[in-house]
């Protein structure tokens, strides 16, 4: 008897799509889109169609293993889980008794994204007296800069955008990384609206967009105070709106009159004619959208990009129009009560927190506080994290214990002295909410858990157990916590509970499509042009417009390098089947013909990309596509699947950015020559 089963997409990716899972004789063998999910609208993205075969695959790990050859090497032998429960209990515990439980650090972060897994450690390492982890590596430097300027809080929904008659795709390659956006932007486009894109490169999106800003990487808010110039200088402002909703104006009008559009064609490599364009298109629109992504924040100056970019919408009243509006991230999940499940309080005052973007520091034997316990779940912070020399190096420590829970042998995976067999999102019951949409999803197992495999939940309430932990976080189960989570008393929540969750179906959270009509949630209660908060921390109170960009080493390293997704992985995930490393095709770097022909390069030619830091060996994909001095190269590639062995964040540094510390992985200088 086959039957299809409702569950949820569990990686990071806005679309948090609702599934239907085939199920025959107890394995997952179809996956398809829930036709009845407003938001997924019955289709899914190419990646995970492919998950059947990633949950049955035959190199799933299915049981514990221990290591047996020299670190690194790979070589392990299969345990049972008592005895692999019992070494990890043992390891904490001699840890924590020789060098304090300081130095046992918790590595996770977005393998998977439902709140009760992704979350399932937290209580028992706050407990323990662990370093606690600074989770940081994606958003915290987007969301700070968005904060300051709009406020926290959900921003303008994508189904609004449908009645937009301009869209701004703002550093953010909807049609890999967002894909359910499109639907939307495609609507709006039937009914006449415009798509524009500004990005450093013709990505997927800018090649199905009516207009592309090829910008240079970390420029954005010199292209914004532009934008912002025309705006002023054209008088295409709304005042209502100004004088009601927003704070600092006229300090802005005299710092936006220190960009006209040719000095801002200067700093972003835009034309000045395309800049009075797009102001005037901008200002002149009934009702102009802006989706922006984490491209303009992966930078030095990220949070200050993006809280430029979030200002624009004030000018000219967008946040008023049906359809206007700005998103960078939208959802139920702040709503979640997840405080019983963490229990911060269980951490003891004066606990050290790691930065999880400077991994590669805080695992060198140098380090002020050494690690000697490193306990990594859904992450692959080998292939991941920035500046993998310094994070292999430390991985490779013989005085660092490292334990795995993972479903696959990854670049981490094989330094580990314990790996754990993990579960995957089929075998589990969990609650989701989006980062891209407002439903709330709850999933029951579709079917048992592969092997011996493990879900990180009952792993942790069982060592939990085994070291004597008897707080109530550590025995309510599954059900228990989900209900905690829903009972957080938040009006977005209203009449979303277990209980009506259960039928597998989405609920859609009470947030409005356009929260900004109801308001910002800043300290002023208004859009800050003008931000106290910045300014009571000694920094700029208005946008600036100086670029990113990393120290070249006079010269050395003279191309800009950026970083982002490729449509086949997952961030690292994906790179495990081997159809999809096939689909990805070789990694590959974007050159300007300028910049190739220079070099001695050709399209196609094998090239070796350094810097300081670190080098790949990648194909060069000569092509206009980028400005001169700008190179791209998407994907997360294990290095092991690389022709030089090195994935892209060996050429990425661990320095953080300027509001938030998230990481720069945009913001990279380097050289390019033929591989010898
Ligand atoms: N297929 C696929 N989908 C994914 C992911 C994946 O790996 N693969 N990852 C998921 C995750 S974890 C996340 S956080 C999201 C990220 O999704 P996005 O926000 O779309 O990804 P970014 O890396 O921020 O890159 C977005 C775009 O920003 C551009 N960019 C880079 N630097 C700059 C800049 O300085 N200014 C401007 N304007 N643009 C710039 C890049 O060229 C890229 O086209 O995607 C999620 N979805
Ligand atoms: N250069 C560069 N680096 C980047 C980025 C970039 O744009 N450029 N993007 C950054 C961003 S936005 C992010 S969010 C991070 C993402 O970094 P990570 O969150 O580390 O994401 P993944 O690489 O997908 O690794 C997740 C791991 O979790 C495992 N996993 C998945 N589900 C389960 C489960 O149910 N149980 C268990 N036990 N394991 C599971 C998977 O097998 C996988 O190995 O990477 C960052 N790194
Ligand atoms: S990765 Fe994103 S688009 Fe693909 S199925 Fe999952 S949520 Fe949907
Ligand atoms: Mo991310």
């Amino acid at each position: 008897m086959d039957s299809w089963r409702p569950s949820v997409c569990p990686f990071d990716c806005p679309d948090t799509c609702g599934l239907l899972v085939r199920v025959k004789e107890g394995r997952a063998t179809a996956v398809k889109g829930d036709p009845e999910h407003p938001f997924t609208q019955g289709f899914i993205c190419q990646k995970m169609a492919q998950y059947p075969a990633r949950v049955h695959h035959p190199q799933r790990i299915t049981k514990p293993l221990l290591r047996v050859g020299p670190k690194g090497e790979g070589r392990f032998k299969e345990i049972g889980w008592d005895q692999a429960l019992a070494l990890a209990a043992a390891k904490l515990e001699e840890t924590a008794a020789k060098h304090g439980p300081a130095a046992i650090l918790p590595y996770s972060y977005a393998g998977h994204m439902g709140h009760l897994h992704r979350n399932a450690g937290h209580a028992f390492f706050h407990r323990l007296g662990a370093s606690k982890l600074g989770r940081t590596i994606c958003s915290s430097t987007a969301s700070a800069g968005f904060a300051y300027s709009l406020g926290t809080g959900p921003g303008t929904d994508l189904s609004h955008s449908r009645l937009s008659d301009l869209i701004i795709v703002w550093g953010c390659n909807v049609l890999t990384t967002n894909l359910h956006a499109w639907p939307w932007f495609q609507e709006a486009r039937r009914g006449g609206a415009r798509l524009v894109v500004i990005d450093p490169y013709a990505n997927q999106t800018a090649l199905k967009a009516d207009t592309h800003l090829k910008l240079r990487p970390g420029s954005d808010a010199a292209l914004a105070l532009g934008l912002m110039q025309v705006l002023i200088n054209e008088e295409l402002l709304d005042h209502e709106f100004i004088a009601a909703h927003t704070l600092g104006f006229a300090d802005l009008q005299a710092r936006a009159a220190e960009y006209p559009p040719e000095r801002a064609a200067e700093l972003t490599g835009v034309s000045a004619a395309e800049i009075v364009e797009l102001g005037r298109a901008y200002g002149r629109a009934r009702a102009p959208y802006i989706r922006t992504g984490c491209g303009p924040a992966r930078q030095l100056a990220g949070g200050m990009a993006m809280r430029t970019i979030a200002l624009l919408p004030a000018l000219v009243g967008a946040f008023e129009r049906p359809g206007g509006g700005i998103l960078r991230s939208v959802g139920a999940g702040a709503c979640l009560d997840l405080s019983r499940l963490t229990a911060e309080e269980l951490s003891p005052a004066g606990t050290p927190t790691v930065n999880m973007v400077q991994l590669g520091a805080a695992l060198a034997p140098e380090a002020p506080r050494p690690l000697h316990l490193l306990w990594v779940y859904l992450s692959n912070p080998a292939v991941v994290a920035p500046d993998s020399s310094a994070v292999l190096k430390g991985l490779a420590r013989e005085d660092l214990f490292l334990v795995c829970q993972e479903m696959f042998m990854t670049e981490t995976a094989r330094w580990a002295d314990l790996i754990l067999p993990g579960a995957g999102s089929l075998e589990i019951t969990e609650l989701y909410t989006s980062y891209g949409h407002r439903y709330v999803q709850m999933a029951k197992p579709v079917i048992a858990p592969v092997g011996q495999c493990r879900s990180l939940w009952s792993v942790f309430q069982e060592m939990a157990g085994r070291m004597g932990f008897d707080e109530e976080v550590f025995t309510a189960d599954e059900e228990q916590h989900i209900s905690w989570m829903l009972d957080s008393g938040s009006p977005c929540l209203e009449g979303i509970t277990l209980q009506s969750l259960s039928a597998g179906r989405p609920l859609l959270a009470n947030i409005p499509a356009n929260p900004y009509e109801r308001g910002f949630l800043t300290p002023s209660g208004k859009v800050e042009f003008y931000c106290e908060a910045l300014a009571a921390q000694g920094l700029d109170p208005l946008p600036d417009g100086a670029p990113s960009r990393e120290d070249d080493h006079g010269g050395v390293y003279p191309l800009q390098l950026i970083t982002p997704p490729r449509k086949q992985f997952l961030n690292s995930t994906f790179n495990e089947l081997e159809a999809q490393r096939e689909r990805a095709g070789e990694a590959e770097i974007y050159l300007h013909p300028d910049d190739a022909a220079a070099r001695g390069i050709v399209d196609g030619g094998l090239v070796r990309v350094f810097n300081g830091r670190g080098e790949c060996l990648l194909r060069a994909k000569v092509s206009e596509a980028v400005l001169p001095g700008v190179t791209v190269a998407e994907g997360l590639y294990w290095g092991a699947h690389t022709p030089g062995g090195t994935g892209i964040n060996h050429l990425t540094s661990q320095a953080l950015a300027d509001l938030g510390g998230s990481s720069a992985f945009h913001c990279n200088q380097v050289e390019v020559a033929p591989a010898p």
